[in-house]
């Protein structure tokens, strides 16, 4: 297909998790319900769709059901362990890599299957990922960090399937509360997407190697858009975003501000001056960030990082703060959205 078709771009919003089925909207299908909750499942197709627990909260009253809808009819199914429903146009799958002494070979093979899985449903291009890793800090059996065990894994997958840099989606990588490694992807068939990165900041998948064997492979967002020339209506995927400059960590042990300088982060990365460098002509601000989830290492910590936040992102934005470990010891926060 050359022509790009103008489709609808997806939907995503965040619902309360008790009775997340009553309150499904009954006008729309439903492409998945990602559960943010106090266990961990495998990735299940049930009920039309794609349902997924991933161990994020401590308790349910602290977790949200993250929940993707189409207009479209959807059609699901599993291949390899993963689970997905695709509506032609945009593909949501699931896959979860068992608790294990080490992660990159376990990861390598659920990401293949992944890949795989989205080449043969013809979903090429792959916008967006979530990556919840437990004990995400914490060293392997041969003493290797588990998040770098995992960017092992992950990089060695997406070269397999000859992913270069600039094709690899926008992500989170961040602390999980148990079940091993959980991950879920979102790809679309027409619709075209731009990788986008920070230009205060150095691509992710060129951090040196003081930071692991192999960089973490990651856009810093994903410029999701139907309509080709007229980017007009583009969607923005903002991949965890922290307190990073170049590559080095800034600001270690101060909170406050470690998240003023991950809002700069995303400020930066969906404003007019960076989004001129791909011929994207939006003026967004953080407050045009959407279904925004805040992840902070320290409980303690939450209020301050939610006044903050509170001052920057729009009073209709849905917010979900997540009491989870971030991938380098030293980030106290990490920060994504989307501009829809
Ligand atoms: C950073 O900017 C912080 O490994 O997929 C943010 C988002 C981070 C995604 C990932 C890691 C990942 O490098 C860490």
């Amino acid at each position: 297909m050359t022509e790009q078709q103008i489709v609808d771009l997806p939907a995503s919003k965040f619902l309360a998790l008790d009775d997340v089925d009553e309150q499904l909207p009954r006008e729309k299908n439903v492409l998945g319900v990602i559960n943010y909750t106090s266990s961990a499942a495998d990735p299940e197709v049930s009920r039309g769709h794609l349902r997924v627990d991933i161990h994020m909260a401590g308790s349910e009253a602290d977790g949200f059901a993250e929940v993707w809808t189409t207009d479209r009819p959807v059609e699901t199914g599993e291949f390899g362990g993963i689970g997905y429903a695709h509506d032609d146009e945009y593909l949501l799958c699931a896959g979860r890599i068992a608790p294990a002494e080490h992660y990159a070979e376990g990861t390598r093979v659920a990401y293949q299957a992944m890949l795989e899985l989205m080449d043969s449903l013809g979903y090429k291009n792959c916008v967006r990922m979530w990556n919840f890793v437990n004990h995400i800090n914490e060293d392997n059996s041969e003493g290797m960090e588990i998040y770098r065990d995992f960017c092992k894994g992950r990089a060695e997958a997406f070269e397999l399937f000859h992913f270069g840099d600039t094709s690899v989606p926008s992500a989170t990588g961040i602390g999980s509360l148990g079940g091993g490694i959980a991950f879920y992807v979102l790809a679309s068939r027409s619709a075209a997407l731009i990788p986008i990165e920070n230009s205060k900041q150095i691509s992710a998948y060129n951090y040196p190697k003081q930071y692991g064997p192999r960089p973490p492979k990651f856009a810093r967002a994903t410029y999701l858009s139907t309509t080709g020339a007229d980017r007009i209506s583009g969607q923005i995927y903002v991949a965890g975003t922290s307190s990073i400059r170049g590559h080095e960590t800034l600001f270690a042990g101060d909170v406050e501000k470690q998240t003023l300088l991950a809002l700069e982060n995303i400020a930066h990365l969906v404003g007019p001056e960076n989004l001129a460098d791909y011929q994207i002509e939006q003026r967004n601000a953080l407050a045009d960030l959407d279904t925004i989830k805040v992840y902070v290492r320290h409980r303690d910590d939450i209020p301050a990082v939610q006044r903050i936040c509170a001052e920057h992102f729009s009073p209709d934005a849905q917010v979900a703060y997540l009491n989870v470990d971030v991938c380098r010891s030293d980030l106290s926060v990490e920060i994504e959205g989307i501009v829809h």
